[in-house]
């Protein structure tokens, strides 16, 4: 069940999930929650209102305290910053120790955010806390021209970067993270991953080039040079791309999120980023996935080099100062001959450098230089990413959750096949979080990462589903545990293929009933369509029908008047004794399935006269002038003359007439403001236990999606 906040709109801004008090701590207008708990209302400071709205600011959108970090300060209290109406203000809120069930904010702790906070509510931010100290990328200041990487709190003075176009220029953060080089702390880096104005694409169109910045967590800036200004920055281009085949890559410019994949071992994450890109032509999304190795190299190849304003960028080819810039003060740079033991020690020529050359020369190719999923022309923008690696029968999968702004959850794997060759991308569930209406701020949800028994009652429909957390057991769809007792497991991820899997299992779940029942209408001696769409190309269909309740079912006999169509069942000419229930069955890899289910009637001659005979008469039948469309996604419904127009009906004047007259009757009598009787026939008759998208939202699990 989504979570809305007390007033029904939650305005969602920042999120810390605690597992260790079992709580899940959330920012919002005005508000923090803590779930299953209390909340804590966290208004602007008296005046602060007031002022913001003097100053010109929108009172209800933007004049509000929105919680925009939260972080675990320490065993006891959150960091929780907000934008106090244009006004960033910080304090700590004390949750207890683990067990304890307190909430409170201490309003004495109530200090100036600035730096540490943006000052609007939608301002792209990223912010981490590492060890007492706040780590930010934001737009600082009330005009929102100071874009800045801070870091604050803790014992040593706050640094950031200087206010130059050649470090950030208009960016975009998006995220952050500490991600350690190697076991020794000295060389512990915080990366930021934004957008921003390309500099060096030298006005050849793309604009924006997505990068990731970098800075030692031991920083502590320079002496003379970049006094409490960082003195490791550097920043390099994320590329992802898809190659064209005629050598024109299709570029994913725009960050949308970043999500780092940690390993058991801690070390050598990878790092997930969500793109975009639209332009006139395209609008697309993609996944690339980073390899840390890859970043490493680009941090340690050559910095990008101008000569001057007429001079084409280049890799800087002379003498590069030591420590190098970027470096991080260690061990390796505190030698005896030459202690440079912290950068302020670092010469003034170093320093000189790192301001002048912050971009490095090569870009950082994704893994196998393509991305692992692509999107394209969707009806809804691909918002947020989450990944957990899973293990399987066959090998550990990554599976991605990408939150959309139309309320849905993709939950998708992509198989890689090969080293180079193009990923298959696999669509395993689509999660509905909730009524697809406004933008993803309205509330907070949890999905569950498998529903395994979703996947029907049989060993091949378990295993055709490619759930990598999901086998057969025997006996039903569960979740896979590599290490479990039971050693009858069935899965096979990488093929689908249930003969291999289930060739003792029974193959054939002979339920007629498991599809959703649809109802479709057709006249007598009119043509009439079925449309049954398998749901994989190498599928065969079979047709059956049960023309009345106590007949048998029989295989449908195709003739020059009934016709099995790639899309469906075409009836040139339909009689009175065709009606019945209608099961669309495929077969694949020696599994049939039921794919849909369809109640045939047909609506006779005489019939239809005499509906078009009491057209003025009060009680006319409603018949459904929309039908929901299979093709489209679920809930969606097209003008049933639009189908007919598809599969290419003859008359469509006579339909378009028909349906005008006789099936909106249900509108013509509300717009003659005469009561409409209840029965909905707008639903097309669906029933039965069908995977509808509704029902995969029940109890919440583990992942979160806003
Ligand atoms: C945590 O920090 C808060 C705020 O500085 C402080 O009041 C509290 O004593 C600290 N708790 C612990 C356990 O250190
Ligand atoms: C913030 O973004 C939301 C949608 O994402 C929009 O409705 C709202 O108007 C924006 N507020 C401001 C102050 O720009
Ligand atoms: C296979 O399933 C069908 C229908 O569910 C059932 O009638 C049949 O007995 C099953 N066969 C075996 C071997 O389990
Ligand atoms: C509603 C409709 O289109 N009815 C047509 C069905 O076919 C007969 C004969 O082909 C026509 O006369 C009807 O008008």
């Amino acid at each position: 069940t989504p979570f809305f906040g007390h007033r029904g709109f939650l305005d969602f801004r920042s999120l810390y999930l605690d597992e260790y008090r079992d709580r899940l701590f959330i920012g919002g207008k005005d508000t923090l929650y803590s779930l299953r708990l209390d909340q804590i209302y966290w208004p602007p400071l008296p005046g602060q209102k007031e002022e913001c709205f003097q100053k010109g600011k929108d009172p209800m959108s933007e004049c509000a305290n929105y919680i925009r970090v939260l972080h675990p300060f320490n065993r006891t209290h959150l960091l929780a910053c907000g934008t106090g109406a244009f006004h960033p203000v910080c304090t700590f809120i004390y949750v207890g120790h683990r067990g304890e069930h307190v909430f409170s904010l201490d309003s004495v702790s109530v200090e100036s955010g600035r730096g540490k906070c943006p000052h609007e509510p939608n301002r792209s931010f990223a912010s981490t806390f590492i060890g007492g100290e706040l780590y930010t990328g934001l737009t600082a200041d009330f005009l929102g021209r100071d874009s800045v990487i801070f870091r604050t709190m803790g014992h040593r003075s706050a640094l950031r970067t200087d206010m130059d176009q050649r470090l950030l220029n208009g960016p975009k953060f998006v995220a952050a993270y500490l991600i350690p080089d190697n076991d020794d702390r000295d060389n512990d880096k915080v990366y930021f991953f934004f957008t921003e104005k390309a500099a060096e694409s030298d006005g050849k169109g793309r604009a924006i080039f997505s990068r990731v910045g970098r800075i030692c967590v031991n920083d502590a800036g320079g002496q003379r040079v970049l006094v409490n200004k960082w003195s490791t920055f550097n920043k390099a281009r994320l590329v992802c791309s898809v190659p064209g085949p005629d050598g024109i890559d299709t570029y994913f410019d725009e960050l949308e999120d970043v999500f780092l994949l940690k390993t058991k071992e801690g070390k050598n994450p990878e790092v997930y980023a969500l793109f975009s890109t639209i332009s006139n032509v395209f609008q697309g999304f993609a996944v690339c996935v980073y390899r840390m190795a890859d970043i490493w190299e680009v941090f340690n190849g050559p910095y990008a080099h101008k000569d001057g304003p007429d001079h084409q960028w280049a890799a800087y080819e002379g003498k590069v100062p030591y420590p190098r810039p970027g470096v991080c003060p260690s061990k390796t740079t505190n030698q005896p001959s030459r202690q440079y033991g912290s950068t302020k020690d670092y010469p003034d020529e170093v320093l000189h450098f790192a301001r002048a050359h912050p971009l490095m020369y090569k870009p950082i190719y994704s893994l196998h230089r393509q991305p692992v999923l692509v999107k394209t022309n969707l009806q809804y923008r691909l918002r947020q990413i989450v990944v957990d690696r899973v293990e399987a029968e066959d090998g550990k999968y990554d599976v991605m959750f990408i939150g959309t702004d139309a309320g849905t959850v993709l939950k998708v794997i992509a198989l890689q096949k090969g080293n180079f060759v193009a990923a298959e991308e696999v669509i395993l569930e689509e999660l509905q979080v909730r009524v697809p209406m406004f933008s993803s701020r309205v509330g907070v949800a949890q999905v569950k990462l498998h529903q395994c028994e979703t996947y029907g009652t049989a060993c091949a429909e378990c295993c055709l589903a490619r759930d990598p957390y999901c086998a057969w057991d025997g006996i039903s769809c569960t979740r896979y545990q590599p290490y479990g007792k039971r050693r009858f497991r069935r899965q096979d991820i990488r093929n689908g293929n249930p003969v291999h899997q289930c060739l003792d299992q029974n193959l054939t779940v002979d339920d007629f009933d498991s599809a959703e029942e649809k109802v479709v209408y057709g006249t007598e001696h009119n043509s009439t369509f079925l449309e049954c769409i398998p749901k994989s190309p190498q599928a065969t269909v079979q047709w059956f029908v049960q023309r009345t309740q106590d007949e048998l079912r029989d295989q449908v006999k195709t003739d020059e008047r009934i016709m099995k169509m790639e899309q469906g069942l075409l009836f040139r000419r339909l009689f009175r004794q065709d009606a019945g229930t209608y099961y669309c069955k495929t077969l694949e890899h020696g599994f049939t399935q039921t794919v849909t289910k369809i109640m045939l009637e047909v609506i006779e001659n005489e019939q239809l006269e005499q509906v078009f005979q009491r057209e003025q008469e009060e009680e006319l039948p409603r018949l459904p002038c929309l039908v929901p469309d299979p093709r489209l996604p679920h809930g969606q419904r097209v003008w049933f003359k639009d189908i007919m127009h598809l599969i290419g009906y003859a008359n469509l004047h006579r339909v378009e007439e028909y349906c005008e007259r006789v099936w909106c009757s249900g509108d013509r009598q509300r717009r003659k403001g005469k009561p409409v009787k209840s029965k909905n026939m707008f639903d097309g008759g669906k029933k039965g236990r069908g995977k509808q998208h509704s029902e995969r939202n029940r109890m919440p699990r583990q992942a979160v999606a806003t």
